[in-house]
């Protein structure tokens, strides 16, 4: 398993966020989801529209990226391992990470959920 640097680094981020509890503190960058240690966060969710194993990009289907200012959309991914093409398939439903590669975001962890 690969060190996630960007998670690693928005696992920080949410660690140096002192806890001024639930109510109305809206950092924009809040999630509920328990940041778990160590693994990349899987954050993002969409579904398999393609996957290009010639590009090497798949299609998602994804929800708002608000960690990334995107509204949701139909787009494709490249991914950073070309190992990760082969983990989903078209029409999956998955939960993603994505780390920010100059213009473009960067798949780096991608599983199908159930
Ligand atoms: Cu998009």
């Amino acid at each position: 398993m690969k060190p996630f640097l960007l998670a690693a680094a928005l696992s920080a981020c949410a660690l140096a966020t002192p806890a001024w509890g639930q109510a109305g503190h809206d950092h924009g960058h809040a999630t509920a989801t328990p940041v778990k240690t160590g693994a990349a966060q899987l954050d993002n969710s969409g579904e398999i529209r393609r996957v290009n194993q010639d590009t090497k990009k798949i299609t998602i289907s994804h929800g708002p990226l608000k960690a990334f200012d995107m509204p949701a959309m139909t787009m494709a991914f490249p991914v950073k391992d070309p190992a990760l093409l082969g983990k989903v398939k078209q029409g999956d439903k998955v939960k993603f990470a994505l780390e920010k590669d100059g213009e473009n975001l960067v798949i780096t962890l991608i599983e199908a959920v159930k």
